[in-house]
């Protein structure tokens, strides 16, 4: 009962006061036109609030069509990509001409000899002749290292601090391990020029001046150790060279990883592999004789 009296005073007071506000004493001209005015604006913001969220409600499904849409879109991407895909997927290939060469070089079934890691480096001067007559010789040797895998953008600075910058050329050499049998697509990507053998058989061929550009070879290769030179050169400007390839079942292009490049452990830098003769690497080398003791010096004639 005290409840429902003090809400019952309190409801009186509230109507006492609305009637005081809401009916102002008549010949009070600027309060009423004060209320009006207040009631005017009050129905004014509602209107405003209405129309703000019919808005809100128009623009989220504006918003979900939009993103109903993008769905859709990005289904037809995907469906284009894979189409072209299936019809055409060495499509990206059509900017190399002509046809890329293709070999089967001989591939030794285990390591022909101790090997290291990586691809021995071996760092030429250009002669007074240019690039067109880099002679890999001893005598133009300038330095040599190991690198592990081939994927250098050198752009205007030196490959390493004790090579100049320009007109130099570098030969990798070592042995590329095959873990999958198949055909590989192999690329380099070089600016300038260069020069990809595999099994002393040439893969790529494009020594000359220019830019980046993408040269490509296939080659069959079988589970093993193939041997592997990359010949490159740097003219002037620009320097970059990367050894990519496809392997067999993969569709991306990857850098030839430093899993798969090794170099034989006894290696002398300097030395003309490019004068040796084209024929497969053995496999198996046959124990070297046991040289015989030298027989004791006689003692000189007296
Ligand atoms: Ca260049």
């Amino acid at each position: 009962m005290r409840t429902s009296a003090r809400l019952s005073i309190a409801l009186l007071s509230a109507a006492l006061l609305f009637a005081a506000a809401g009916c102002p004493k008549s010949g009070d001209p600027e309060a009423i036109a004060e209320i009006r005015a207040s009631r005017a604006a009050q129905a004014g913001l509602q209107k405003d609030l209405a129309d703000a969220r019919r808005e809100t409600g128009l623009l989220k499904e504006e918003l979900a069509a939009m993103r109903r849409d993008l769905a859709e879109l990005r289904t037809r991407v995907d469906a284009a990509r894979e189409a072209d895909a299936a019809e055409e997927p060495d499509g990206e290939e059509a900017e190399n001409e002509p046809e890329p060469l293709s070999i089967a070089p001989a591939t030794a079934e285990v390591a022909p000899e101790p090997l290291k890691p990586g691809l021995l480096a071996e760092f030429f001067g250009c002669t007074a002749a240019g690039w067109e007559a880099v002679e890999f010789a001893r005598e133009a040797l300038i330095h040599s290292r190991v690198d592990p895998e081939i994927g250098f953008s050198w752009n205007d600075g030196p490959p390493d601090p004790k090579v100049p910058a320009d007109e130099f050329a570098v030969r990798w050499s070592g042995w590329l391990q095959i873990e999958t049998p198949g055909d590989y697509l192999f690329s380099v990507m070089s600016d300038d020029g260069a020069r990809l053998y595999l099994g002393n058989q040439l893969l790529v061929d494009d020594w000359a001046l220019h830019g980046v550009e993408d040269h490509r070879g296939r080659a069959t290769l079988k589970k093993g150790f193939v041997e592997i030179r990359l010949e490159y050169f740097e003219n002037g400007g620009g320097a970059a060279c990367r050894l990519v390839w496809r392997t067999p079942g993969v569709d991306k292009p990857a850098l030839v990883p430093k899993e798969a490049l090794f170099h034989n452990a006894g290696a002398t830098p300097g030395g003309d592999k490019a004068a040796e003769p084209a024929n497969p690497p053995e496999p198996v080398k046959p124990p070297e004789p046991a040289k015989p003791p030298e027989p004791p010096k006689s003692p000189p004639p007296l």
